[in-house]
């Protein structure tokens, strides 16, 4: 009892101390498959001791609750709009407005998120409540689903008894792409935007899937701030970082309006620069007194206003449509552009999605349309331009034969996509070749799609399995192949029979089996012959998997064409089991840190040791860290530990201590 509350606390501890780091500005210390294991125990822990779980554990991010609907809830304040400028112009005359009260003035200038406006209360330090803003007024209590976000600590720093914090919730362009390209492999609509992807996220009613959408939070204001002894938006914005709350670092305050525009504009020049979607910056005065003098229109403040970038939208021609063949035998259509710059990048393909989207917005071949970039990376049209038409324009269809081999195409019913029905389809295979060796999967460096359809083209490989009996020799002939990147290249595919079964799983390309249910299975069965037994029964007993999951996992292992892949892969000896260390464990929970040339290992091989014997190999030297391993010429990272009394250990005392252990 009292060893697994100890083992509880110090769990959580580790898992917050790693989202702390994540989100931060640290990089973090433990991967995420040693996140997902930490996470795993202490959700086995608390299901021994359900009294133990509290509404701050880690365990309350996974997500999980289902609702029927959301609960409607007032807002303790409402939600303010905000004024635009869209012109330089815009801001003279706002500052004009603010000078005739103050005569001098500080603006605090935030970037604008495009995502959308999510408010939090805490209680006596806890997160009590999420809401979306609604009508201002009124908004829909998401708790579940803002619990799942890591950047929105669950609790506080420090204890208030109470705190309403309003902030931008969004989806970060990385995850957004992500997100749309599993969508158009499952034939599933995909989002216009992160901004949509965000709110279709956070409006989940099912909160396990809001957990798998990887949004963020960045928090802007306080509510009663006054009352926390703030006087202006530098404190509160201060405040909030204390408080284990994410700020948008690059806010900055000026006192001239024309210091404001220059800013402006150079934001507006890097708009494209950031990880997530912006669509302005705000303005706001600086100090809580002149706010209040300032005072309100109708619903908005007139101390602050938004600068609005125009929205980044293009004329091109679509010259032609052409279809392309994806992994699960989705055909994509895809237009074929005049080439045009937009939102930083030349762009001569757009994608458009399926044919419902292209009769919805009737394009043509030959067609003038808007094109711009959803989430400032995925080039899209926008709409037509029908008053530029010529009569010549020429209706897509969707042909009934595969174009890269001539099987039937079949739109299946509830689904947007038309797909190859071929199991066969060359097409599928490149892809899904291309699928296995991905970074999440196999994570074989060095073999891009180019390469894939070479060896394919060469009959080098006919499947990904084939990539584990390729020779130095077979692979020279290849194009813009050098010995040193054939060499690297089988290292690469060496190195991946050790992945280990979760990411196996996930590279197969199962329907409906993403990288998330590769790990669950691979928990759950712990090898491939135990997940090839399963039965239907057995996977629908798992809390995240789905039915259609469940359901195409039992098909995928009854073809006989899976099993003589999987034979092709046992016999190169893949790994196709769940890592499970029988090493004993004494570096457990201990912080350990590599410096200097070693002699007897490899960098990854005594990080790999220490990992093996649970420990973690960390980059920094702090006061945490267990001990520092040294090796001949070790600089800045020796001089630390021995400044902070941390223990050094040599290359032979540490051989001696895993030996002895
Ligand atoms: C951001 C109001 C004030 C507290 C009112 C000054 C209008 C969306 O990054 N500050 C920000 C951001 C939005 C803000 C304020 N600071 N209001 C801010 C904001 N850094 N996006 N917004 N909003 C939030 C809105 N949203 C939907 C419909 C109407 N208005």
């Amino acid at each position: 009892m009292q060893d697994d509350f100890e083992l509880l606390a110090t769990l959580r501890k580790e898992l917050e101390e790693a989202n702390k780091q994540y989100y931060g500005l640290d990089r973090p210390r433990i991967s995420d498959a040693e996140y997902d294991a930490l996470m795993q125990e202490l959700l086995t822990l608390e299901a021994k001791h359900p009294d133990w779980v509290t509404p701050d554990s880690p365990t309350q991010r996974v997500g999980g609750e289902v609702a029927k609907e959301y609960k409607k809830v007032r807002h303790l304040e409402p939600l303010l709009s905000l004024d635009n400028a869209f012109a330089p112009g815009d801001l003279r005359e706002f500052d004009r407005r603010v000078r005739q009260v103050a005569a001098s003035v500080d603006y605090v200038v935030e970037l604008k998120i495009d995502g959308l406006t999510v408010a939090l209360t805490y209680e006596d330090g806890l997160m009590v409540r999420g809401a979306t803003r609604g009508d201002g007024s009124v908004g829909e209590d998401i708790s579940a689903n803002v619990k799942t976000v890591g950047s929105i600590p669950l609790r506080l720093n420090k204890t208030v008894p109470r705190l309403s914090i309003r902030g931008e919730g969004y989806m970060p362009k990385a995850s957004f792409v992500r997100l749309n390209q599993e969508r158009e492999e499952e034939g599933q609509p995909t989002f216009a935007n992160p901004r949509n992807a965000a709110a279709g996220s956070l409006r989940q009613l099912n909160s396990r899937i809001t957990a798998e959408r990887k949004l963020d939070y960045f928090a802007y204001q306080v509510l009663s701030a006054n009352e926390l002894g703030l006087h202006n938006q530098i404190d509160v914005l201060t405040y909030l970082k204390e408080q284990g709350f994410v700020v948008n670092p690059e806010y900055k305050v000026f006192s001239d309006i024309e210091e404001v525009i220059r800013y402006c504009e150079k934001m507006a020049a890097e708009r494209h620069h950031f990880s997530y979607d912006i669509d302005g910056l705000v303005i706001k005065v600086n100090e809580f007194d002149l706010q209040q003098e300032l005072g309100f229109t109708a619903k908005s403040p007139r101390w602050a206003i938004s600068y609005k970038f125009p929205a980044e939208q293009v004329e091109t021609v679509v010259e032609d449509i052409i279809l392309r063949v994806g992994r699960t035998g989705v055909l994509t259509p895809t237009a074929v552009l005049k080439a045009v710059l937009v939102a930083g990048s030349t762009v001569s393909r757009a994608t458009l999605h399926n044919l419902d989207n292209i009769r919805e917005k009737d394009i043509r071949i030959g067609d003038h349309v808007l094109l711009h970039k959803a989430g400032d990376v995925i080039p899209e049209v926008v709409r037509v331009l029908p008053e530029k038409r010529t009569g010549e324009e020429r209706l897509f269809e969707m042909p009934d034969l595969c174009p890269e081999c001539q099987s039937p195409v079949l739109r299946e019913e509830e689904e947007v996509a038309y797909r190859c029905q071929s199991i066969i389809c060359p097409a599928q295979q490149r892809e899904g070749i291309i699928h296995f060796v991905s970074r999440d999967a196999m994570a074989i460096d060095g073999l891009g799609p180019a390469v894939v359809q070479q060896l394919l083209d060469l009959e080098l490989i006919k499947d990904a399995a084939d990539l584990y009996s390729l020779t130095f020799e077979e692979l020279i002939p290849v194009e813009r192949m050098g010995k040193k990147s054939a060499e690297n290249l089988l290292k690469a595919i060496a190195d991946s029979k050790e992945r280990g079964l979760a990411p196996l799983v996930f590279a197969l390309g199962i329907r409906h089996t993403g990288e998330k249910a590769g790990k669950v299975l691979a928990q759950t069965f712990g090898s491939m012959e135990k997940l090839q037994e399963a039965t239907l029964e057995d996977l629908q007993a798992i809390p995240d998997i789905g039915p259609a999951m469940a359901e195409s996992l039992v098909q995928f292992f009854n073809l006989e064409s899976t099993e003589r892949f999987l034979s092709k892969l046992r016999a190169a000896s893949v790994n196709m089991t769940a890592e499970i260390s029988t090493k004993p464990q004494i570096f457990a929970g201990k912080s350990i840190v590599v410096t200097g040339s070693l002699e007897r290992w490899e960098r990854r091989e005594i990080e790999t040791i220490i990992e093996e014997y649970g420990g973690k190999a960390a980059s920094s030297v702090s006061k945490k860290t267990a001990f520092v391993v040294a090796g001949e010429k070790a600089g800045s990272k020796l001089e630390k530990a021995q400044n902070l009394g941390v223990h050094i250990l040599t290359e032979e005392e540490f051989e001696q201590l895993i030996k002895h252990s």
